[in-house]
């Protein structure tokens, strides 16, 4: 019987790499040990996501604060946690969402939920004197994941031309994780003289990607690769994966790509992605449709499933539900997993468990507005998820999580 209990739960209004407001909780346990927890938030957020509660007060942050959310937690979810009779993340979990009642998490808000749920699994880790990948995934052989390093910023995350939202370089080839971040930084630095040598801006996105503008999407892919050379490595080794959070694109018609002023059926835009994957080293593609459109993630799956990985980001917003329904459709081939997209640990983790058995990969990912925080990477490793998605390396709420990987590799030896 588990005798540990929670005895107190105390969250603070923080802010995260925006500027904007997000919460950071502690729980504490009755043996002391302590656990703490920042949420990070998105901005092309998908339509099915569970609600961040916001104030909504325009003379504070703009109706960003989160001061709402934070007395939910030091007072509805600490009487309710301090209450349970043991100290367990999924009766933790799953007494919150009882308590919220609504399917989005919209009552108290999922980013008050999330922020309790990690910091508790952290406090669980300590108490037991164990790092929180053994904690979160138990006596099994894991393994680190590749990461995908967000180099060139476009969409919603930058301000130029770009429509694409993320150019990010894959070094599938690597020995080991602090190798792949090896060859990530130092493409990262010969991508920024290659755009400085030609009169380009070397100014970042919110991912810590550069954000030049550029003649076409396609010659984002042309500099990365040519980057990748210049750097010493090669285009067998190190992979090209885009997020197009077409989500963004929406129209009521089709696609319109907002930068470019085009406007494009889901047919065209498969014929596209096909066409730069042909010409290419590019293996994964995200979000290259919107939530809504099913009918075209299928034909997109058919006709590109066996060449790419087609990961499903706002299409699934990590949801058990959504998943099991949109995946028996034969849409995508794997699934972005974003904790706060859905609210709780105890979900987050469901959902991945149900995709490896579906033989969809789960890749971990970040949110473009983030905090120091690294529970990510540990969830990587517990898991054994094979990719993980942290931004550039650049920026410390990016490089955070893949210091805490590298760190992490050391823990593991
Ligand atoms: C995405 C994410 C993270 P955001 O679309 O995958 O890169 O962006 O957090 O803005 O939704
Ligand atoms: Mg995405």
């Amino acid at each position: 019987m588990n005798k540990l209990k929670i005895t107190d739960v105390k969250a603070t209004e923080i802010l995260d790499s925006r500027g904007n407001p997000t919460l950071r909780t502690t729980v504490t346990l009755s043996d002391g040990s302590r656990g703490s927890a920042s949420v990070p938030s998105g901005a092309s957020t998908g339509i099915y996501e569970a609600k961040e509660l916001r104030d909504g007060d325009r003379e504070r942050y703009f109706g960003k604060g989160v001061l709402g959310a934070v007395k939910n937690v030091n007072t509805t979810l600490k009487l309710l946690l301090t209450s349970l009779p043991s100290a367990d993340i999924f009766g933790a979990d799953r007494a919150m969402i009882k308590c919220d009642g609504t399917s989005d998490k919209s009552l108290l808000g999922a980013n008050a939920l999330l922020s309790v749920s990690l910091a508790l699994a952290r406090a669980l880790a300590v108490s037991l004197g164990v790092p929180l990948w053994s904690y979160l995934g138990g006596a099994v052989r894991r393994s680190t994941p590749v990461p995908m390093m967000n180099i060139l910023n476009g969409g919603a995350h930058a301000s130029n031309n770009i429509d694409i939202q993320e150019f990010m370089i894959v070094p599938v080839g690597a020995e080991s994780f602090t190798e792949a971040m090896r060859a990530g930084s130092e493409i990262y630095r010969a991508l920024g003289s290659i755009l400085k040598s030609r009169g380009m801006s070397v100014a970042v996105g919110d991912e810590g990607g550069f954000a030049p503008d550029l003649s076409s999407d396609e010659e984002a892919v042309e500099l990365i690769c040519e980057a990748i050379i210049k750097a010493g490595y090669t285009t067998d080794r190190v992979k090209i994966a885009l997020d197009a959070a077409a989500g963004e694109w929406r129209s009521e018609e089709g696609y319109l790509l907002p930068k470019r002023g085009r406007r494009m059926s889901y047919e065209e835009l498969v014929e596209y992605y096909s066409s730069i994957a042909a010409k290419y080293p590019i293996i994964s593609l995200e979000d290259g449709l919107g939530e809504d459109d099913t009918e075209g993630w299928r034909y997109m799956t058919e006709k590109l499933g066996d060449k790419l990985m087609l990961v499903g980001d706002d299409l699934f917003v990590t949801n058990t539900e959504r998943f099991e329904s949109i995946s028996a459709l034969g849409a995508a081939n794997a699934i972005l997993i974003k904790p706060n997209q859905i609210g709780t640990l105890t979900e987050t983790l469901e959902v991945i468990e149900l995709a490896k058995k579906k033989g969809y990969r789960p890749v971990i990912s970040h949110r473009s507005g983030e905090t120091a925080d690294t529970f990510i990477a540990d969830l990587a490793v517990a898991v054994s998820a094979p990719f993980i998605k942290s931004g550039a390396p650049c920026r410390g709420e990016r490089t955070e999580k893949y210091n805490r990987l590298i760190e992490i590799t050391e823990e593991m030896n």
